[in-house]
């Protein structure tokens, strides 16, 4: 019998979002019917599957409202849908309002629908330690019938924090195979108005403060002063203005290329050197495996789930946060010996292998979706 999957995700650029969608793609692959239910078709959801449904989820604009109600259409549409299309589990990416939703809706239905949440970082370590939420995000965490966390620190820091006392299960992120690209595209580096001699540093991100592209800015400073190099910027966000300003400050307008948000990142991790993640939380980095993918070796602060991503010496560095002399040290030692850089760009697409394979991940999600059903 088909087990049938509705996966309740942001679609917007953002890890949670991409792993919810590369989740469901995979799952449908191999035989699921999966359900997406969220604002907007999931962003990396790009092509047809005859097993993949999208339900949009419409929030009335009642003028009595003061803000519109947009969880509660979520754990309607999500109760419809369960009893309409007879969905075993709901896979909730994101605790708030993902998680919540979920379980109002299975007291909706009266069914016994399974909930399966994962934790993705900021549902935690931000939203998760305000006291407007906490009550709310421990709710869902107790409520659901397994949780996930992607790394083991986000484990930790989720017990620790909001006094989680049942068992959380560490399923890392992955990366879809099929998309990531190893062979370098020195075209397009070219088509950007790069020469062949110039390194390629990138950062992605949603340009939040947590991420501190300042850093990687001084640190981009230190690398150009030395070596010709040029700083990809990919993204956009609160900080843009900030970053944008400092880059004139520094004098860096002719190095740094500021893309905006793109869909395709592979396409430009195909010609990149080097990718930076300096920031101050991060419970996974799913960036960083996108690049270990592609063969870029990464230097990351040691936060969160960070040194869990990059093996410190061989796929690339872990540095503390703020430490611009010691990132830009590691980063011209990298980018200066051909030698180093290619052992550690080989490491990398092993370690992703070896550790975050899709194949891996899939089955540990399917394992669990066994697990539940079996317990009826
Ligand atoms: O990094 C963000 O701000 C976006 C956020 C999200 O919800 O998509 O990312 C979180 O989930 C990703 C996928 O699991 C992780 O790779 C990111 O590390 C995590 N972000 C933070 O913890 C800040």
């Amino acid at each position: 019998m088909t087990i049938k999957i509705g996966i309740a995700c942001y679609a917007s650029v953002g890890g949670s979002g991409i792993i919810a969608t590369e989740l469901g793609k995979m799952l449908a692959e191999k035989g699921y019917e999966i359900h997406f239910i969220s604002s907007d078709m999931p962003f990396r959801l790009n092509r047809v599957y005859s097993n993949i449904y999208f339900h949009e989820v419409k929030v009335n604009n009642y003028p009595v409202f003061q803000y519109p109600p947009y969880d509660l259409a979520l754990a309607n549409k999500m109760a419809e849908v369960i009893d309409r299309e007879e969905l075993d589990i709901i896979h909730a990416h994101y605790a708030m309002p993902h998680a919540i939703c979920a379980i109002l809706a299975r007291q909706m239905i009266k069914q016994n629908i399974k909930i399966v949440t994962t934790l993705h970082g900021t549902d935690i370590t931000v939203l998760g330690i305000d006291p407007g939420f906490k009550k709310m995000i421990q709710f869902g965490i107790e409520q659901s019938d397994c949780v996930t966390a992607v790394s083991n620190s986000l484990k930790e820091q989720t017990e620790e924090m909001l006094d989680i006392e049942r068992p959380i299960d560490v399923v890392y992120n992955f990366v879809n195979e099929q998309e990531s690209v190893q062979k370098r595209n020195d075209e397009l580096k070219f088509q950007y108005g790069i020469q062949e001699h110039e390194k390629v540093v990138i950062h992605i991100s949603n340009f939040r403060k947590v991420k501190r592209v300042p850093d990687v800015i001084r640190v981009f400073k230190q690398i150009s002063e030395h070596i010709p190099s040029k700083l990809l910027l990919v993204g956009d966000g609160p900080e843009f203005c900030t970053v944008n300003q400092l880059v004139k400050n520094l004098k860096l307008e002719e190095h740094v290329l500021f893309l905006g948000k793109q869909e395709n990142i592979f396409e430009l991790l195909s010609f990149a050197d080097l990718k930076l993640l300096l920031s101050e939380k991060e419970s996974f980095g799913l960036v960083l495996l996108e690049a270990m993918a592609c063969g870029v070796p990464c230097i990351g602060t040691d936060v969160g789930g960070i040194p869990e991503v990059i093996a410190h010496g061989e796929t690339g560095y872990i540095c503390p946060v703020n430490d611009i002399e010691g990132v830009s040290d590691k980063a011209l030692s990298l980018l200066s010996s051909q030698e180093l850089w290619k052992r550690f760009s080989q490491s990398c697409v092993e370690r992703v292998k070896e550790h975050f394979h899709s194949n891996k991940i899939i089955s540990q999600y399917e394992n669990i979706y066994q697990r539940l059903l079996e317990d009826d």
